[in-house]
């Protein structure tokens, strides 16, 4: 017997994306938190709550815990923190995610990262805008281009796969590493990441943030990529070892970066900000309204199936194993 889901218990942030949350409140008994606080969990509710809509991260491992009848979180976005869903999972509570709603708006992003890293098209912009054309004359012209180079994507999945395609309509050639290669590409493959950032000159990175790629890009890789390298993070921050990048491009290691994630998000560092070749933008690889908004229904679509059929639509890997019934 499907449950009435106007029953069901679902902890969700006040504020959380416009379409999750809306469809949430309109669906299920939603639980609305301001911070995630274990003490602001209402008593009447606690035992109660059986699912969670986030934007998972280490923070909510005191929340998990205090939630005995939890069954399944919907994280908002592809990526998830490793931490809260894999203690989650070994608790036997599902993680869902969601993957390629987003695929073309990130890659999207990830092209408009590299073009504007190269010729600079913000400070173009703001030269217009500041008056400073008229007063200073023309913009000075770029040091870099795209024409001519080489393109190592670092983690060729889903999205990566997506800019592959872009980088291939740009008249560029694409090499790639995983882990393994692809099945479905004819690209070539590099075993290890120094040995992609020795055959390329720009550096694509869509790896997700775990503990294996953690700093994967350091100063070894940067030296590999070269003076005329570029490098794009627009996976997870801690793919990259900040302070090494900030090494290399005040260095000359590497010739400039583009950057939507950060290590330490929202700390920027002060010394990127700083450089005249970087190009910075606040984590929006996903930002739009449109495709935001097909992230929100899938976030509630996962909690729905849950709660109706007794499985999530997109769990995370790990958790693909667990039903409402049990595990497989
Ligand atoms: O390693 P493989 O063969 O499983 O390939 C995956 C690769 N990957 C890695 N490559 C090298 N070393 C690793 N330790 C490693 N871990 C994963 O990254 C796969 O080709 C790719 C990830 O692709 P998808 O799982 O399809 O993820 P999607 O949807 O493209 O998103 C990638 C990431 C998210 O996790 C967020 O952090 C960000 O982009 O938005």
């Amino acid at each position: 017997m499907p449950q009435d889901l106007k029953s069901v218990s679902v902890l969700m942030p006040a504020n959380f994306y416009p379409r999750a949350y809306e469809r949430i409140v309109d669906t299920f008994d939603a639980v609305l938190m301001d911070t995630p606080d274990p003490a602001l969990i209402p008593a009447d509710k606690r035992e109660r709550i059986t699912g969670m809509a986030a934007l998972l991260g280490p923070q909510h491992v005191p929340i998990i815990d205090a939630l005995p009848a939890l069954q399944i979180i919907s994280n908002f976005g592809v990526g998830y923190h490793p931490v809260p869903s894999l203690h989650a999972i070994e608790k036997g509570i599902c993680v869902t995610h969601t993957p390629d709603v987003l695929n073309e708006e990130v890659a999207d992003t990830a092209l408009a990262v590299l073009l504007n890293t190269l010729r600079r098209f913000d400070r173009a912009g703001a030269w217009v805008r500041d008056g400073r054309w008229a007063k200073d004359g023309n913009f000075p012209v770029p040091l870099l281009s795209l024409r001519g180079r080489t393109v190592g994507i670092f983690g060729l999945g889903r999205i990566g796969k997506a800019v592959a395609r872009r980088i291939e309509g740009f008249g560029l050639p694409v090499h790639y590493h995983n882990r393994k290669p692809a099945q479905d590409v004819a690209y070539p493959w590099h075993a290890s990441l120094k040995e992609l950032a020795t055959a390329v000159d720009t550096l694509i990175c869509v790896v997700p943030g775990t503990e294996e790629t953690r700093h994967a890009v350091n100063a070894e890789v940067l030296e590999a990529l070269g003076p005329n390298g570029v490098l794009v993070n627009i996976g997870r921050g801690t793919v990259v070892d900040e302070q090494a990048l900030i090494a290399a491009l005040q260095s000359g290691t590497i010739a400039a970066a583009g950057l939507d994630v950060f290590e330490n998000e929202p700390n920027v560092p002060a010394e990127l900000i700083a450089m005249e070749n970087t190009f910075l933008t606040p984590h929006i690889g996903s930002a739009s309204v449109p495709t935001r908004a097909a992230m929100g229904d899938l976030v509630a679509d996962n909690l729905v199936a849950w709660f109706e059929k007794g499985e999530a639509v997109t769990p995370v890997p790990e958790a693909r194993h667990l039903t409402k019934h049990g595990a497989n």
